[in-house]
């Protein structure tokens, strides 16, 4: 087994989803339903996920956004949009669920991130289409923005914008 040592100072992180891969997305078509719940997150993450869209050659007539209030709405709402676009003869090759839910004084918190995360895991296996998990479960505001690139940080809506491409793609190949 050969064991990776960090040079003194410094740290070996194996965080993320590695090099983005490359995939076409310029014949996909991508939907995003995002809660409205901590805009101020919201508006970044969205912001980051149509910025890698287009960066991977999505079209912007084929990105379509729908909003709900809350996290607790994105499993009904994705559903909606995956059989809306089959019943219209324009499937969505993946689905982007974005959302911010932040702890607080009660069991709340846990009780919708957990049936978030499950609904969403439950649409994609029942529709067929790729469900990009982009639901934030965090401790504290200051976390959402860390992660949504605020002050210049990485924002990960970018990787739910490209693992849609990616997942998008691959779905077409298995037909
Ligand atoms: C009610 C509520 C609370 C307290 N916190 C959040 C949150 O941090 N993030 C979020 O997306 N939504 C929150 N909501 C709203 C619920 O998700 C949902 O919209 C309402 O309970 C109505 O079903």
């Amino acid at each position: 087994i050969l064991k990776m040592v960090a040079p003194r100072g410094m740290s070996f992180s194996s965080k993320g989803p590695g090099s983005v891969l490359r995939f076409d997305g310029k014949d996909l078509r991508i939907g995003i339903v995002n809660a409205r719940w901590n805009n101020d997150i919201i508006d970044l993450l969205l912001a980051g996920a149509k910025k890698a869209l287009k960066d991977a050659g999505v079209k912007d007539e084929n990105i379509v956004i729908q909003t709900v209030p809350g996290s607790y709405e994105l499993p009904l709402a994705v559903t909606g949009m995956a059989n809306a676009g089959k019943t219209a003869g324009a499937p969505f090759d993946a689905i982007i669920a974005i959302g911010a839910l932040i702890k607080g004084h009660t069991m709340h918190f846990e009780y919708i991130a957990d049936a978030v995360s499950h609904g969403l895991m439950r649409v994609q296996i029942d529709t067929g289409c790729p469900v990009i998990f982009g639901l934030l479960t965090l401790l504290n505001a200051a976390q959402g923005m860390e992660r949504a690139g605020a002050d210049g940080g990485h924002n990960h809506g970018e990787d739910w914008g490209y693992a849609a491409v990616e997942l998008g793609s691959k779905r077409r190949a298995w037909g």
